[in-house]
């Protein structure tokens, strides 16, 4: 991108509203039916898969079009391997007293524990790491901007994608999560920011037994949220 503002025309593909119409019906169904997996097959699938949701993911929209993301593929086992023992270890730091009891409380439904096989089962690993500083054109350091935002619709993006191409993965937040720059020799100015399994589920695999909240639970319409004496006391407060 050039430093002034040159707009060209949008391209824009304009529905039929029948279209339209069946297509609020089955995205919803279509990305209500994914679920985070824990349990995945050793089975693989070609690397263009994964860098196609990787392209897709790279679309977000971002803090004045910095893109400030970076994504690593890994397959390697030998690397794998080092992740898994490396996020095992500050997990059995985080489980043996790290997190509070409430937190430990909350995570009891999900059945989460320290120890994380699947580093090594699934196929491959996504690290999406934030890039807090960009570099120029010129090769000189960049602000970026809204980074934490710009990088999680991207993992949002990723994450669908994912589900569409009939994969599956998890967002693993093995934390503090330092290591996996020092693993993967990123420069110090990406944060790393999630990981990804992604692979087919394991056969018979198990996922927690949750409900998602109903739609009126998370939508509000012009100012219906709250009774107007309960905004007031909130204010207040
Ligand atoms: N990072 C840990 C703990 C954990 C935290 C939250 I918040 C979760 O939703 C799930 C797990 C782990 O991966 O086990």
């Amino acid at each position: 991108m050039s430093g002034e503002y040159r707009p060209v025309p949008l391209s824009f593909e304009r529905k039929s509203p029948q279209e339209m119409e069946a297509l609020s019906k089955q995205l919803e169904a279509d990305l209500a039916s994914r679920r985070s997996v824990r349990e995945f097959s050793p089975e693989s699938f070609p690397r263009e898969w994964l860098d196609c949701a990787i392209a897709a993911a790279s679309t977000a929209p971002s803090g004045a079009h910095r893109q400030p993301w970076h994504f690593v593929v890994v397959d390697d086992p030998e690397i794998k391997r080092e992740i898994r023992i490396a996020a095992e270890r500050e997990e059995e730091r985080s489980y043996g007293g790290r997190m509070p009891e409430d937190w430990l409380e909350a995570l009891r439904p999900i059945g989460t524990d320290e120890s994380k096989p699947y580093l090594e089962i699934a196929p491959y690993l996504v690290i999406l790491f934030a890039e807090t500083q960009g570099v120029s054109s010129a090769g000189e350091k960049q602000k970026n901007y809204y980074v934490t935002e710009s990088v999680g619709i991207a993992a949002g993006l990723f994450i669908g994608a994912i589900h569409r191409l009939g994969l599956a993965t998890l967002t693993h937040t093995p934390s503090p999560m330092k290591f996996l720059r020092d693993l993967l020799q990123r420069p110090v100015r990406e944060k790393p920011f999630l990981l990804f399994p992604v692979g087919y589920p394991a056969s018979g695999c198990r996922v927690p037994d949750l409900k998602r909240k109903e739609l009126e639970a998370v939508r509000s319409f012009n100012r219906d949220g709250l009774p107007s004496d309960s905004r007031e006391s909130q204010s207040e407060s």
